[in-house]
């Protein structure tokens, strides 16, 4: 796929230029970052919003929009004949400057001395909230701000700017997505075929990664491979498949231009679920739909998780691990036992949309503050939706030991959960799908070209 024409990155300054109205935007590029020693580096990302207004995928390099100035500079080196000799011959930066629109290339020992003449004629300086200890550093050094400091000192203009423009995909954008996320279901595809006994996690995560690597394309995230996916995030692979157990895979893509994909799945590891676990699985298929269901433009994203874990404490009813009403049940935040984590996230150049902002901003309307009980507190997404959102629709279902002990030992939502009951199920581990959507100007639409494996039927005939 192409990459984007010089006019998308001029349009995306121009538009940023008049929503701040003035100062002077200060964008600092990601560097190499040295896993043991500087020459043997971590896999280079360059910064999101950096990649969204300048392009420049490569490490070393800051810009700046100088508004009252009407001036946009890239301050970055060219290579040495020594950095040529090891690394190769690259355009020059005012080469690789000049497809994103920009004319005006500086060494980056430059950026110093503009901005601190920026600042004494008294411009603002509008940054963001750094996530890298060398920002930490190289901001103390530009602005003379502490690091401790350096978040809330951030420009909220800026943010509000950035995060309102990201939020809104294009359709140029929605096409890299959509790229994304067909590697990313071939990914899946891989998992469902390798997965059986006797295998190991990391045979199938290598399984996962070979097959996006040879499609020109890197994970977005570290895949999670797993039988213990009552653990959400687990990243280690040190298991062995058995006979009985559900595998739980949640891994993406992002393609050349770094918009991601975020896709879960899971699957028996024998041909077929138990009669226990094809019953959980079909109640969380139920509560997916209950959430895809509520999506359309103006309907807040809470409203969706808060509908699917409405459909979770009534199937939990039904199998007699809850009692009450389902809807207060959900409500009151009782469904979280089996929940714990958000509906889904906002997704674009980050797996996470612009997290590194503050989800605050991103996942929630202006003066409506996020939760902090357990389960909402975790709802990254709850704004009303608007057309052009693209964002992951992940509920699962877990059945977590140690969660499940300490709120019996509590007493919490007695009124709720049936803990006498729930004993015998503390081993079942935990199971979810995640697909990716998009608003449009009249409903919702799942992303991706080729279809993820939902229903049972799917399921064992993806694994063949
Ligand atoms: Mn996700």
């Amino acid at each position: 796929m192409k990459p984007f024409s010089k006019e998308t990155y001029i349009q995306r300054r121009a538009e940023l230029k008049k929503r701040v109205g003035n100062g002077l935007l200060l964008f600092l590029g990601n560097g190499e970052v040295g896993m043991n020693y500087a020459d043997n580096a971590y896999r280079f990302r360059q910064d999101s919003s950096f990649l969204y207004y300048f392009g420049g995928d490569y490490a070393g390099l800051a810009a700046v929009i100088d508004i009252e100035n009407d001036k946009e500079i890239i301050f970055g080196n060219e290579l040495t004949i020594d950095d040529i000799v090891w690394m190769g011959y690259q355009p020059t930066i005012k080469e690789k400057s000049e497809v994103v629109g920009i004319y005006e290339t500086r060494p980056l020992g430059d950026l110093d001395s503009y901005v601190k003449q920026a600042q004494a004629k008294g411009q603002t300086i509008h940054f963001l909230p750094p996530y890298r200890g060398e920002h930490q550093v190289w901001l103390q050094e530009l602005l003379g701000i502490n690091p401790a400091e350096q978040a809330a000192k951030a420009s909220v203009t800026m943010i509000k700017a950035i995060v309102d423009m990201r939020n809104h995909k294009t359709p140029e954008e929605i096409e890299h997505i959509e790229a994304a996320i067909d590697v990313s279901v071939d990914m899946h595809l891989a998992a469902y075929r390798e997965v059986r006994p006797g295998k190991t996690e990391a045979q199938i995560a290598a399984a996962v990664e070979q097959t996006v690597m040879s499609q020109d394309c890197f994970r977005s995230f570290p895949t999670i491979a797993t039988t213990k996916g009552q653990t959400l995030h687990q990243h280690a692979f040190m298991n062995t498949l058995q006979d009985g157990d559900i595998f739980l895979l949640d891994a993406g893509a992002e393609d050349p231009l770094h918009y991601a994909g975020d896709l879960s799945s899971s699957m028996p590891v024998s041909e077929k679920f138990t009669e226990q676990q094809a019953m959980i699985y079909n109640l969380h298929l139920k509560t997916f739909q209950a959430a895809v269901d509520t999506l359309a433009p103006g309907v807040p994203f809470k409203q969706a998780h808060l509908n699917a874990a409405t459909v979770l404490c009534e199937g939990m009813k039904e199998i007699g691990l809850m009692k009450g009403d389902p809807k207060e049940a959900a409500y009151s935040g009782a469904y979280a036992i089996f929940f714990p984590c958000g509906l889904g996230h906002m997704m674009g150049l980050d797996v996470h949309d612009m997290e590194n902002l503050g989800e605050q901003y991103v996942g929630y309307p202006e003066g409506v503050k996020k939760s902090t009980q357990f389960g909402f507190k975790s709802l990254r997404l709850a704004r009303p939706l608007e057309p052009g959102f693209v964002f992951t629709v992940e509920p699962g279902i877990y059945f977590i030991p140690e969660l499940i002990d300490k709120w019996q030992a509590e007493k919490q939502f007695t009124d709720f959960i049936c803990y006498d009951k729930l004993d015998a199920w503390k081993g079942f581990t935990g199971l979810r799908n995640e697909l990716d959507y998009l608003i449009t100007e009249d409903g919702a639409r799942v992303l991706g070209h080729k279809k993820k494996p939902m229903t049972i039927e799917e399921v064992y005939a993806a694994k063949g």
